[in-house]
């Protein structure tokens, strides 16, 4: 590893030099170690780097070791063997890429490039790994970039070289190699200084990420132990199911429900806190808190909520059992003054929608200030303590998130604000075939294709497939009662051997056909959504 010229008689003294370098690189570890945490904190994830290693050491230990506190667990031993294993490994090429920096980046772009990758797979190997929480080994990685090439431009500035100050024990004088002289004591503590404080900037940003992980983690627990008695477990309606494999469920676990936010940070607002301050253009202001809010007359109803940027055979779609309160009652306890058309909704993250009075106001359009989904308090990434949910109109016009105020006011006041938007646009007829996926060779025989249809408010009247130019054929709908929920369907296809395109339409329960063209004119996703199935006689079973 050393590349100091070896002698018979003693090994080198530790050089200042060298010393420098690799401290520079480890110093730049804290700071990504430091940026990793605070990513991981400020997005919410549930552990950064440093917690990460601590739960997989809990992990790895006897559980006598191990305390769980409600949702964290705390390994009881600190210093746990796997940490330091994980700490010390850091350290290390942390160093060498430090003195390596002395030379030139290559070798720092190596070490960068293999902590990326092993950390990456250390979160790919995660029970349900998600793309996001690549987001802290990628911030530590930067952080280690950011420390590194100020602290060695400073170093080089300096001309402190690696084997600066270096005893060549294996000359007859004993003495300072010529060309190597000592680092000045000066250079040193210049360095010293500017080291420091890129480690500081580190340590400051790790406690920063774990308090505001923390912040999310108490929230979380509040979450929990909230105990909802007005709110019922959903129970599928029956029938609304076709049995078909790989078809969405009716029912879209939390979990997988689609999220669509401009939050950077998951905003978290405990109940207790939480409050709803309606005001503008009404009789009196009225602020909700949540306990008067759950106490309201609550009303559940299953609701399909769909994206604005939904696009043809995507995943921003997704069914829910929601309880809260209507938004008519909240209305009529403000008092909408006449002339008044609009609600401009603000989330807690400083999100903004505008929805109508009409909308709002209208007890039969089943509009929805939610505080439970799926018979649970809202999970934080669907808008806890309290999010809007309105049939029929996209969420981008509607569904609020985090939502602390209702401004009443007229439309034509504020509709230059929402030029990004359109205003008021309701989710337009849609149908997805889930299976098979677009691509699938089938061997020959009749094939079942699968999927869901929306129309709310109105809900799914029909939906039929065509195979190529073929004519249209009426599909097998579940039992579809709900207007303002999606419908799976199903249809038996023979298809001869060759490519077919299959594609699929709905209509709502008036006779409206979902729009054939795509016109992308920023107002909901047109356009029938098709897959291209090859039946080959040659295929296996498995498809
Ligand atoms: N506060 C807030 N609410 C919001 C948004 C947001 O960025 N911030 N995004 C909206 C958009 S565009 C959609 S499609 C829905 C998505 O809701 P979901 O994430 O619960 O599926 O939330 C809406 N409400
Ligand atoms: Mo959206």
């Amino acid at each position: 590893m050393s590349e100091a010229r070896v002698s018979d008689d003693a090994p080198p003294r530790l050089l200042p030099g060298r010393v420098l370098w690799a401290s520079a690189g480890v110093a730049s570890a804290v700071l990504g170690a430091g940026l990793g945490e605070l990513a991981a904190g400020a997005l919410t994830l549930h552990q950064g780097p440093v917690v990460g290693a601590r739960e997989a050491a809990a992990a790895a230990l006897p559980a006598q070791f191990v305390i769980r506190d409600g949702i964290d667990i705390v390994p009881v031993v600190t210093g746990a063997p796997l940490v330091v294993l994980i700490g010390l490994l850091l350290v290390v090429l942390a160093a060498v890429a430090g003195v390596g920096a002395a030379r030139g980046w290559r070798r720092p772009l190596v070490v960068g490039v293999v902590v990326l990758a092993l950390g990456g797979i250390a979160v790919l190997l995660r029970p349900e790994p998600s793309l996001l929480e690549l987001a802290p080994v990628v911030a530590g990685t930067l952080g280690f970039a950011l420390g590194l090439v100020p602290l060695a431009g400073l170093l080089r500035r300096l001309g402190v070289a690696v084997d600066a100050g270096r005893v060549d024990a294996g000359r007859a004088d004993g003495g300072r190699a010529a060309g190597t002289p000592p680092v000045p004591a000066a250079t040193r503590r210049a360095f010293i200084g500017a080291a420091t404080g890129v480690a500081l900037a580190g340590v400051v940003a790790a406690v920063a990420g774990e308090v505001v992980g923390r912040g999310r983690r108490a929230v979380e627990q509040g979450r929990q132990l909230l105990r909802l008695t007005m709110v019922t477990p959903p129970t599928e309606p029956a029938g609304v199911g076709v049995g078909v494999e790989g078809v969405a469920p009716w029912t879209t676990p939390a979990e997988e429900f689609y999220r669509v936010d401009q939050a950077v940070v998951v905003p978290t607002i405990a109940a207790e806190d939480w409050t709803l301050r309606i005001h503008g253009e009404v009789e009196r202001e009225v602020v909700v808190t949540y306990e008067e809010l759950i106490e309201m007359t609550v009303r559940e109803q299953w609701a399909t909520l769909v994206g604005l940027r939904y696009e043809v055979g995507g995943d921003q779609v997704g069914n829910a059992w929601w309880s809260g309160v209507p938004t008519s009652a909240l209305l009529a306890r403000a008092g909408v003054l006449t002339g008044a058309d609009a609600v401009v909704q603000t989330g807690a993250d400083g999100w903004r929608c505008v929805t109508s009075t009409q909308v709002l106001g209208d007890p039969g359009r089943r509009a929805l200030l939610a505080f439970a989904m799926n018979g649970e308090a809202l999970p934080l990434e669907h808008g806890f303590p309290a999010r809007t949910v309105v049939p029929g109109l996209y969420g981008g016009v509607s569904a609020c998130k985090w939502v602390v105020e209702w401004e009443v006011t007229r439309l034509e006041a504020v509709a230059d604000d929402f030029s990004d938007r359109p205003l008021q646009a309701p989710v337009r007829i849609g149908a997805r075939i889930d299976v098979p996926e677009d691509g699938t060779t089938l061997p020959p025989g009749s094939v079942t294709v699968g999927g869901v249809a929306w129309a709310p408010p109105i809900g799914v009247g029909a939906v039929e497939v065509a195979v190529d130019d073929d004519g249209w054929q009426l599909a097998d709908l579940g039992v579809a009662r709900e207007h303002d929920a999606w419908a799976q369907w199903s249809a038996t296809l023979d298809l001869e051997p060759g490519e077919h395109r299959v594609r699929v339409r709905a209509r709502d329960r008036v006779g409206t056909q979902q729009e054939p063209e795509p016109l992308d004119d920023g107002a909901g996703a047109t356009g029938l959504h098709e897959v291209t199935l090859t039946v080959d006689a040659d295929a296996d079973d498995e498809g």
